[in-house]
């Protein structure tokens, strides 16, 4: 309690890459009075929950990091090709350690409230160990990924075996073996986990809703001459990253799928087989966008399924994909399909043999009883929304955020919300975030929260609120962006809000690639925050209402999506 009332320039939500970072950019690049607040209790954020067996980063370990430090950059070496969390929270800890970071975090500290004080131009915070402080700036720092959706099966309170979310993995080790183990969810955490679950487990039970398009992964130590690159290109990666659409260390090609004929296509689409990873969506332009181009990537994905699983009818139900390679989240993996020609594993298509109910000792089917020890929900997450909403947040007038989002999130540039001044949501719904590699996105958005506090602070502002007309139009934008996609066209992804019960299907994520949403929010800045009403007392400084041509003039180029 002794912090009761205690009073901060900025509090930050979250202790992950976008919290470290925006603390490090206020505290010593600003010189703000600056709290983080972490529910866990360490650093870490997705990489101090994730902890399930086969977890890894899906982005290149030299891109999946800080960049706006060339000494961070070249002092980390990397070992392998993709982190996994164990390594991801050691950098995070290096990074930490050199910046002293941590002396300014409070851990095992849960937001519960968070209410904007008119009379004080304030933000009180209510945490879950009775924790209230205030701060002039509030900035969330929560991640995309970081609300654990268990599915409503009746029946799991009277399960006696041991259950988990992946995105919720205990700490200490969790032994499978010989254990008859059922794992319900094949996207990206699952197809990483069942390899590896089946490594020890007496039987593996994995239930698929809806198969996947997966490619390898092809993870591998990195080589010392793959480090020297690293360590003598930082300016060179650094500048990829930032101005391709995804944030990855790699072109998209500007070829379209028909520019070549099938054998060509193939050798292109074997050749990205076996370098493996994201790239393989980045073969072509069109793969994302136009759905014939994408047939010739999916009918390709579908045969490699087939040549590496024996059991005909297991083989059928991994392949039996009816929507677009990246049209969801795309996994890579390592020896995912290979697992279903163990002895110790067998798929249950849940499309076919559906789930009744969780008993005492297992799951039942419409077909029968699957006896079970451990019940593994790799189930995902109630994605870029869910997080704000185990939170009170209240704007002007006591105003909820949940009410304000009902149908679907508005934000402005995923940066702000009307109604909410001062509130900033790095990575929030509306932004890139999940369709691009995270850590770029994260930099582009703190240092854009930063430069555009450090300008209040210069020009004697006290609030910086989203208009309402700019989100309005930025939502429409956002809308326009995913619709010039086949993202749109699968109605049960997460990006949609489909996999969580009663949730708006709204399209969340920009598509419209992350370098072209970096230039418009350069251009607000240059435009002087247009869009953004800056108040000083009860005086106005700036209000300008975006016009369509002016900030989203964007219309023959949102056909890049980041994924
Ligand atoms: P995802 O991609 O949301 O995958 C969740 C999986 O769980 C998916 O296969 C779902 O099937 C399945 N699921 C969810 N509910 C059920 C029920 N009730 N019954 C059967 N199957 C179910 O989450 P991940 O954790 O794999 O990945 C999330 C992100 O983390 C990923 O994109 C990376 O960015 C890291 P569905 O497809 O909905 O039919």
């Amino acid at each position: 309690m002794l912090d009761q009332l205690k009073s901060y320039d900025a509090i930050i939500i979250g202790a992950g890459f976008s919290g470290l970072y925006q603390l490090h950019s206020l505290r010593d690049q600003l010189g703000l009075d600056t709290l983080v607040l972490e529910a866990g209790s360490d650093l870490g954020g997705t990489w101090f929950w994730n902890r399930y067996p086969g977890a890894r980063c899906d982005s290149e370990s030299h891109s999946y990091c800080y960049m706006f430090s060339e000494e961070i950059y070249k002092e980390w070496e990397w070992s392998e090709r993709y982190p996994g969390p164990t390594e991801i929270r050691s950098y995070l800890n290096f990074v930490s350690k050199k910046l002293d970071l941590r002396k300014n975090i409070k851990f095992n500290t849960s937001v519960e409230k968070a209410h904007f004080i008119e009379d004080a131009n304030q933000w009180e915070i209510t945490t879950a160990n009775g924790l209230v402080c205030r701060s002039t700036y509030l900035i969330t720092a929560i991640g995309c990924i970081s609300s654990a959706n268990i599915p409503n099966i009746p029946g799991l309170e009277e399960f006696t075996g041991d259950w988990y979310h992946t995105g919720k993995w205990p700490h200490e080790n969790v032994s499978f073996k010989d254990k008859r183990v059922g794992q319900i969810g094949t996207g990206s955490t699952g197809i990483q986990a069942a390899p590896v679950i089946a490594e020890t487990a007496g039987h593996l039970h994995v239930f698929q809703r809806t198969p996947n398009y997966s490619v390898p992964a092809r993870n591998a130590p990195l080589t010392k001459d793959f480090k020297e690159y690293v360590r003598d290109n930082y300016e060179e990666i650094k500048d990829l990253v930032q101005s391709t659409p995804n944030g990855h260390p790699f072109r998209i090609s500007t070829s379209k799928v028909f520019d070549s004929n099938e054998d060509e296509r193939n050798k292109v689409y074997e050749d990205a087989w076996e370098k493996g990873g994201l790239q393989f969506r980045a073969t072509y332009q069109d793969l994302t966008t136009d759905k014939k181009a994408n047939d010739t990537a999916a009918d390709f994905l579908k045969s490699k399924i087939k040549s590496v699983v024996r059991d005909k009818k297991t083989a059928e139900a991994l392949s039996e994909i009816d929507y677009p390679y990246a049209g969801k989240r795309p996994p890579i993996d390592t020896n995912y399909f290979e697992t279903f020609n163990k002895e110790n594993v067998s798929l249950v298509d849940v499309k076919k043999e559906s789930i009744l109910k969780i008993t005492k000792d297992g799951i039942q089917t419409n077909q029968r009883h699957i006896p079970l020890d451990i019940i593994v929900f790799a189930t995902g997450f109630d994605a870029i929304t869910g997080k704000f909403f185990e939170m009170d947040i209240r704007g002007r007038n006591g105003v909820k955020l949940t009410d304000v989002w009902r149908e679907g999130p508005k934000t402005y540039l995923g940066l702000q919300t009307p109604g909410f001044p001062n509130l900033f949501t790095i990575t929030g719904p509306g932004s890139p975030s999940v369709l691009c590699n995270m850590p770029p996105c994260i930099e582009q958005h703190v240092e854009w929260i930063s430069q555009c506090l450090e300008y209040m602070r210069a020009n004697h502002i006290d609030t910086c609120e989203a208009d309402e007309s700019a989100a309005t139009e930025w939502v429409k934008h956002v809308n326009e962006a995913a619709e010039a996609t086949l993202l749109v066209t699968v109605p049960h992804s997460w990006y949609l809000g489909a996999n969580v019960e009663g949730k708006p299907r709204v399209f969340m994520p920009y598509a419209g690639g992350m370098n072209r949403y970096r230039a418009l929010c350069d251009d607000v800045v240059k435009k002087q925050y247009v869009g953004f009403k800056m108040k000083s007392k009860s005086n106005v400084i700036n209000a300008v209402t975006p016009n369509k041509n002016q900030t989203f003039d964007v219309t023959n180029q949102i056909k890049t999506p980041g994924i």
